[in-house]
């Protein structure tokens, strides 16, 4: 089964939660489906060195988020430049918008090309069990590729499957960092959520591992845009 009109999701879910994961999944499922991880993006400008990216580096180091504008303006740029503001394609975003300030602007956006979001779902996972996965979390930077040495570990131990580059830490992956990234997350969802409760287009999706997680959110996807 393959979607029949176009999709146009956001994913929420706490640090860890999984996010990621799921992307991959997808996007193997749905190959037609275009994909952008606000995180990726911020983290390819802090390597690329750029304004942007220094700005962003200290919020991020600190477990803060960055400041509304920059995102909004970070993220416009690549809607377009990706030509997601043509109402036919398919795509999902990672990890933007994070506050009901950068919803409302994306909404903005969004309304005008007449191709809004048209679900969004969070993914629902004990945030007990979410810690041990980051400290076990290694990733390769360019391509945002995400291992978990228990979990799904690289072919060659800390090496990325694609490339055979060596993979690395996240800066913001320590115990401290992340609490104060859980703690933000869990301050921003709430009037999110309602943001979107508000528009009708608000699901959740639970389960303690993203293998429980998969096939849910894959059905959901099928059920309402696929056929
Ligand atoms: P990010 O990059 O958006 P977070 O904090 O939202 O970061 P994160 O940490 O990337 O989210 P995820 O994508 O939800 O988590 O999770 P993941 O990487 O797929 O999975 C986590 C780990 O668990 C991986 O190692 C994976 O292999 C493993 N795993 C997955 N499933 C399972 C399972 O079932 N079992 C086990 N054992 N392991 C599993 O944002 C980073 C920072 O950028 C800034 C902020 O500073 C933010 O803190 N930022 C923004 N600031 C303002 N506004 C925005 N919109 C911003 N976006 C980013
Ligand atoms: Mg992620």
């Amino acid at each position: 089964m393959s979607l029949v009109r176009p999709l146009r999701l956001l994913l929420l879910g706490a640090p860890g939660s999984g996010k990621g994961t799921q992307t991959s999944r997808l996007l193997k499922q749905f190959p037609l489906i275009q994909s952008l991880s606000s995180g990726d993006i911020l983290r390819s400008q802090i390597a690329a060195g750029t304004d942007v990216g220094k700005l962003a580096s200290s919020y991020i180091k600190n477990g803060q988020l960055v400041p509304d504008a920059t995102m909004v303006s970070l993220i416009s740029n690549q809607l377009e430049q990706n030509s997601w503001l043509n109402k036919e394609t398919s795509w999902l975003l990672d990890g933007f918008p994070r506050t009901v300030e950068q919803a409302a602007a994306l909404n903005g956006v969004l309304e005008s090309a007449d191709a809004n979001l048209n679900l969004v779902v969070e993914l629902d996972v004990d945030q007990k069990v979410i810690l041990e996965r980051i400290e076990a979390r290694w990733v390769h930077l360019p391509s945002g590729r995400v291992y978990n040495l228990d979990y799904n570990p690289p072919k060659v131990p800390y090496k990325d499957d694609l490339t055979g580059d060596p993979l690395t830490k996240r800066e913001d992956d320590t115990a401290e960092v992340f609490q104060r990234r859980l703690d933000k997350y869990n301050q921003e969802i709430v009037p999110l959520k309602e943001f979107y409760d508000r528009r009708g287009i608000l699901s959740k999706v639970s389960g303690n591992t993203s293998d429980i997680i998969y096939p849910k959110l894959s059905q959901l996807l099928l059920d309402e845009f696929g056929h």
